[in-house]
């Protein structure tokens, strides 16, 4: 089949097992098949293909990393990272949905769930019956979530949940929510909050420029009763969400490898065909300045990925060491589609092609999983002794 020919400077396959190249190429048919011929248009539109959902649990892409006997599909982290790129190739938004399913819903209550949790969650969630937002962002406290306010107490037979989170992708259509909020102790713990539960609603963000074909929304909570066997019982404190971003993270280092390879891709085609003063603008020094620049970034933000890919596998990534790559990645990613959208002249601002789509969905993915300037200063903290947070 005529797939995506990614670039590959370093001959990096060499260094992929079967396996990887095997779950990279079903994931680079479905994005060819079912994503790039309707991205465009549900992004004009600012809608999330939702017809997307079954076959993207097929492939892998919600639970890559969860157990088999758990409803995930097994797969080590290259391999989830590997299907990350691929589908942030076709769009930031749908790399956002798999990421948050795997990494942030399924992952938690795999890792801080009951027996029980486990059993009624993550099958459903694996095939994307079922789909989950995570909620840590509230309107007053995004970098610094400790200080949220949303809260809950004990009643007895039950907890009643108060306050609100914001910027939540998938919450308008999300069948669960893994909320984190404050006991009466101001612990922080996670809770699944399930649609239907009285005084839970999830309004639509309207108005994003960026991440159009990805739902964002509110989680409000006025006075919602949440069983106790919602809570999640292994894991209180901080941590427990930041240890869920730290996999996440991760797969965004790997995404917006994706991005980036598409307008380079995009970029050097054009610049081949593209004829002005006689001759193609490939030929003249100043793009070839742009694209071996490009090639140079990506080839670099590989290895990163990769070498952090075996360190996760072994269980020794730090989160220090995924702040790095994620913050180098996004901002390599988001400069390389800066520059191909000049490539290409005015047909850069133009939906014929899936440029500007990247350039615009990177100044999400710069901000959210940790920002820009927060990923530095947790860098800064790791190799000084100090927070200057
Ligand atoms: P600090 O005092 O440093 O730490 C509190 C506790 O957490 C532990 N910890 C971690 N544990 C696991 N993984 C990590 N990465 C961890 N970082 C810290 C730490 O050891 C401590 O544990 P303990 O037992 O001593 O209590 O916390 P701080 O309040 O000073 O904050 C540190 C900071 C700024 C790095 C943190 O707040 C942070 O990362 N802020 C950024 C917030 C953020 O990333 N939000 C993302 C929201 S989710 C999202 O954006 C999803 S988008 C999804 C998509 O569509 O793809
Ligand atoms: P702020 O924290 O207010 O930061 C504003 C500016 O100040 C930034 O430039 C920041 O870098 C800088 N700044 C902050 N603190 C410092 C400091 N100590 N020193 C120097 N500079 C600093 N959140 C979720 O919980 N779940 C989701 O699913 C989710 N999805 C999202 C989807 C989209 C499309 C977007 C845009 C965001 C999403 N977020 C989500 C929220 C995201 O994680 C936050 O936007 C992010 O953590 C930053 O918080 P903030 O927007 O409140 O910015």
């Amino acid at each position: 089949e005529d797939l995506f020919q990614a670039p590959d400077y370093y001959n990096l396959d060499e260094l992929l097992t079967e396996e990887h190249k095997v779950v990279r190429q079903a994931t680079r048919a479905f994005v060819k098949k079912e994503i790039s011929p309707i991205i465009e248009e549900a992004a004009q539109k600012a809608e999330f293909p939702k017809q997307l959902l079954k076959g993207l649990g097929e492939i892998g892409a919600f639970g890559s990393f969860i157990p088999e006997d758990f409803g995930g599909a097994g797969m080590d982290q290259i391999s989830y990272g590997l299907i990350m790129q691929e589908l942030e190739r076709g769009d930031s938004g749908i790399r956002s949905t798999a990421s948050v399913q795997t990494s942030l819903v399924m992952d938690p209550i795999f890792k801080f769930g009951t027996g029980e949790q486990r059993e009624k969650f993550l099958p459903k969630l694996a095939t994307g019956e079922m789909i989950g937002c995570f909620g840590l962002t509230e309107p007053d406290h995004g970098s610094n979530p400790a200080g949220m306010r949303t809260n809950f107490q004990d009643k007895g037979d039950h907890y009643l949940l108060n306050g609100s989170k914001m910027w939540i992708s998938n919450a308008p259509f999300a069948d669960i929510a893994i909320v984190w909020a404050k006991d009466e102790n101001e612990r922080i713990h996670g809770l699944i909050v399930e649609r239907g539960m009285e005084g839970f609603s999830t309004p639509e963000t309207h108005n994003k420029w960026s991440l159009r074909a990805s739902a964002t929304g509110e989680l409000v909570f006025d006075n919602v009763k949440i069983p106790k066997k919602n809570l999640l019982p292994n894991k209180s404190g901080l941590g427990a969400p930041l240890g869920c971003l730290d996999s996440a993270r991760f797969g965004i280092a790997w995404g917006a490898i994706g991005a980036a390879m598409d307008c380079y891709d995009t970029a050097l085609k054009y610049a081949k065909e593209r004829v002005q003063f006689n001759k193609p603008i490939a030929a003249k020094q100043l793009q070839q300045k742009k694209l071996t620049e490009m090639i140079t970034e990506i080839t670099k933000a590989q290895l990163l990925s990769w070498r952090l890919g075996t360190l996760k596998n072994e269980g020794k990534a730090t989160s220090a060491q995924i702040s790095m790559a994620k913050r180098n990645n996004v901002e390599m990613a988001l400069k390389i589609a800066r520059e191909a959208r000049q490539v290409l002249g005015a047909n850069g601002i133009s939906g014929n092609y899936s440029v500007m789509r990247h350039m615009m969905n990177l100044e999400s993915v710069i901000t959210y999983e940790g920002t820009h300037d927060i990923h530095l200063l947790i860098t800064g903290m790791d190799i000084t002794g100090h927070a200057a947070f």
